[in-house]
């Protein structure tokens, strides 16, 4: 019995040198140290040995037993070992490697126009106020002194929801609420910036829905100069400090007397090109004192307040500032287009 332990440690520990992985380490320890593994299978025998023999082979068992176990213990190390090694070696970062470029996004020209307007206003005291797109027709048309007949009330040049709701046209009613919101009281200092919706056949100058800006200020002994200081302080902030303006008699019903701005060609600097059509000025704001009728529907006494107001086209700023032939490139969404705003 005790040659066939000596000769099962040897035909272990020869199979063991040749394992190559842990599925066969495991197979070895379960073929002789297994509850039916041949190690038992020897032992079986024991019950027919002397009560001297039984302890000395007893011990050599466990003696073989401890061997293979030894080995198989050092394998099983190896064998870990060898594994975490791999994985590590497999899961290496080659912190070296250049990064994927991130695709960064733009702001679009008009909303970098607006916001360049807004902050011009803010500086000066202004506060930035918003309103609805769908607009009843009282704020849009009858509070801005134009009466129900009016021709610019027309369903031709309009979006009209229903007789009572259109899509804006300008950014005035905007202004309406404001001035109703305040219940008369001063100073009013606003910029209203927001779309605005016009029937129109979209071409290279025109668009059914464009951007516009509008300014009002209400107060005591608001005049005219205080609007042409205000509207030359602008300009010379967005298109620089050699802009020059002027203002030509004009007619809008919410507006008396009422002016347009034209300023200086910033491309030509006032000698004549092709962006002002050899003429020096380009035309860029429309602006008045506001009508007394408009004041008084809105509830402040035109024998006691006065103001300006003032409307522009972000989009007309936004091609003369950029050099942009078509008002259509604003809304077609060509990535060709766009990305060049991208550092902008
Ligand atoms: C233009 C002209 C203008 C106004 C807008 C205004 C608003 C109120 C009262 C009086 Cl609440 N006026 N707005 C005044 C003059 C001109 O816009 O050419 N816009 C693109």
């Amino acid at each position: 019995m005790r040659e066939r332990l000596l000769a099962l440690k040897e035909e272990a520990l020869g199979e063991l040198s040749r394992v190559e992985n842990q599925q066969q380490l495991n197979d070895l320890r379960v073929k002789y140290l297994g509850k039916k593994g041949r190690l038992t299978e020897i032992l079986r025998g024991m019950g027919a040995l002397s009560a001297e023999e039984r302890p000395i082979i007893g011990q050599a068992a466990n003696e073989v037993r401890g061997a293979i176990e030894a080995v198989i213990e050092e394998k099983q190390t190896g064998f870990q070992k060898a594994e975490t090694e791999a994985r590590l070696a497999a899961e290496t970062i080659d912190v070296t490697l250049p990064g994927r470029p991130a695709a960064r996004g733009a702001v679009h020209p008009i909303s970098k126009v607006i916001e360049e307007i807004e902050d011009i206003f803010i500086g000066m005291g202004y506060t930035v106020a918003e309103g609805p797109e769908v607009e009843q027709d009282y704020y849009n048309f009858e509070a801005l002194n134009l009466p129900k007949n009016h021709p610019a009330r027309d369903m031709q040049d309009s979006f009209y929801i229903t007789d009572e709701l259109l899509m804006r046209t300008h950014t005035s009613p905007v202004q309406v609420r404001t001035m109703e919101k305040m219940k008369g009281q001063v100073p009013v200092k606003i910029i209203c910036p927001g779309k605005v919706y016009r029937r129109d056949d979209d071409d290279a100058t025109h668009s059914h829905l464009f951007t516009q800006i509008e300014g009002l200020v209400i107060d005591r002994n608001i005049r005219m100069s205080d609007l042409k200081g205000t509207l030359l302080q602008f300009v010379q902030e967005l298109f620089g400090k050699q802009t020059q303006i002027r203002m030509r008699p004009s007619f809008f019903p919410f507006t008396e007397p009422s002016a347009e701005v034209d300023v200086t060609c910033a491309m030509c600097g006032g000698s004549g090109c092709r962006v002002c059509k050899q003429t020096g000025w380009l035309e860029i704001l429309g602006s008045g004192m506001v009508h007394p009728r408009v004041l008084e529907m809105a509830g402040y006494d035109p024998q006691e307040y006065s103001g300006f107001a003032f409307g522009l086209g972000v989009e007309r700023v936004a091609m003369l500032k950029y050099d942009i032939e078509d008002i259509r490139h604003f809304y077609t969404n060509d990535l060709r287009f766009l990305k060049q705003f991208v550092h902008l």
